[in-house]
């Protein structure tokens, strides 16, 4: 895992040759340097004539991707599943509105704030934070708390490492993440379904732990708009809620934040929100799952604690009452 101490800034202030390469190529590269091959000339030479103008969706390959010793061993779900079955109210209520309304949706450039209980708050070019950033495979488990799951080959960087680059103080309690907010582009922004823009959050030691990414890619390639690109976060022990799309914001807090569906719904949707197979929604029973991809008529799978983590995270929640802290 390399990283580097000092964040490097808005790509404006960058002269090398990297400049004239585009965001998918930054993330190639990065790929590449994962894989430990070296980016050399040749490499460079292949680069050359990238453009900029065929976009981010469109299944642009990473190169090799080290693969996690925390991936799990199942067999993930189809493509297809993983990007025409998804819940991003920004695009639409519907599970098929996203891949159909995110088409044009527009990740470039893209810039993440910093803010709150750090010491290099700022404004950071996506690409920039991307560049010496180790891409890794990361296979999870996820599970909507709407009592479904799928199996997703993520693509992502250690959150622990990002998040380290904005040094965090002693009163760095929590993280708060927050989704882009545009109604031009996410056309349910202009509805007030939901209290926008999305917002999530996690304690430092969640955030922190080794499980926690930020995902860039799928199945090898950029992540697709409907997923959540440029960035959004992975956290496979929560229910699929606390996995915030498209990432604009991340404040480093003291308090606990809310979150969205905290908001929009108190006594059904926690902080927590760890996925628990003996803690029930209050309209539906979490015991078991609808696995996508497995016909209509499949049985359901149990729940698993944790999703299948416990042995990663269970410290985290030492002595907290679970079915309170929901
Ligand atoms: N900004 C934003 N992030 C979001 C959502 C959303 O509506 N808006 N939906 C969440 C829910 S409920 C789930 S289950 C996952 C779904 O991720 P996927 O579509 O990549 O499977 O994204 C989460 N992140
Ligand atoms: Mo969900």
């Amino acid at each position: 895992m390399r990283y580097d101490s000092t964040p490097r800034i808005l790509s404006s202030e960058i002269t090398d040759e990297t400049d004239y390469l585009n965001r998918r190529e930054f993330l190639r590269l990065a790929g590449i340097a994962a894989a430990g091959a070296v980016a050399s000339s040749a490499c460079q030479a292949d680069v050359s004539g990238a453009t900029t103008s065929d976009g981010l969706s469109r299944g642009t390959d990473l190169g090799k991707l080290e693969k996690s010793v925390l991936s799990i061993d199942d067999k993930p779900n189809s493509f297809e599943d993983i990007t025409t079955y998804n819940n991003f109210y920004e695009f639409g209520t519907d599970k098929s509105d996203p891949h159909r309304n995110a088409k044009d949706f527009v990740t470039e450039p893209w810039t993440l704030t910093v803010a709150g209980e750090c010491s290099k708050p700022g404004t950071y070019d996506f690409d920039e934070l991307m560049r010496g950033s180790t891409i890794e495979e990361r296979v999870y488990r996820l599970r909507c708390v709407e009592a479904w799951s799928m199996i997703v080959p993520w693509a992502g960087i250690s959150m622990a490492t990002l998040l380290k680059r904005f040094e965090p103080n002693s009163r760095a309690n929590f993280v708060k993440y927050t989704t882009l907010y545009d109604p031009d582009q996410m056309p349910t922004q202009r509805r007030r379904i939901l209290d926008w823009p999305y917002v999530e959050g996690l304690t430092i030691a969640e955030a922190m732990n080794p499980l926690t990414i930020m995902v860039v890619g799928l199945y090898g390639k950029v992540l697709p708009n409907q997923n959540g690109a440029p960035m959004r976060l992975m956290v496979p022990w929560k229910y699929g809620f606390k996995s915030i799309k498209s990432i604009v914001r991340i404040e480093f807090t003291e308090k606990q934040p809310l979150n969205t569906w905290q908001i929009s719904a108190p006594h059904e949707y926690g902080f927590y929100a760890n996925v628990n197979p003996e803690v029930d929604h209050p309209r539906w029973s979490q015991a078991r799952e609808r696995r996508i991809g497995t016909g209509l008529f499949a049985e359901k799978i149990p729940t698993l604690m944790f999703n299948g983590y416990a042995e990663h995270v269970a410290h985290l929640y030492d002595g907290l009452d679970l079915a309170k802290n929901f």
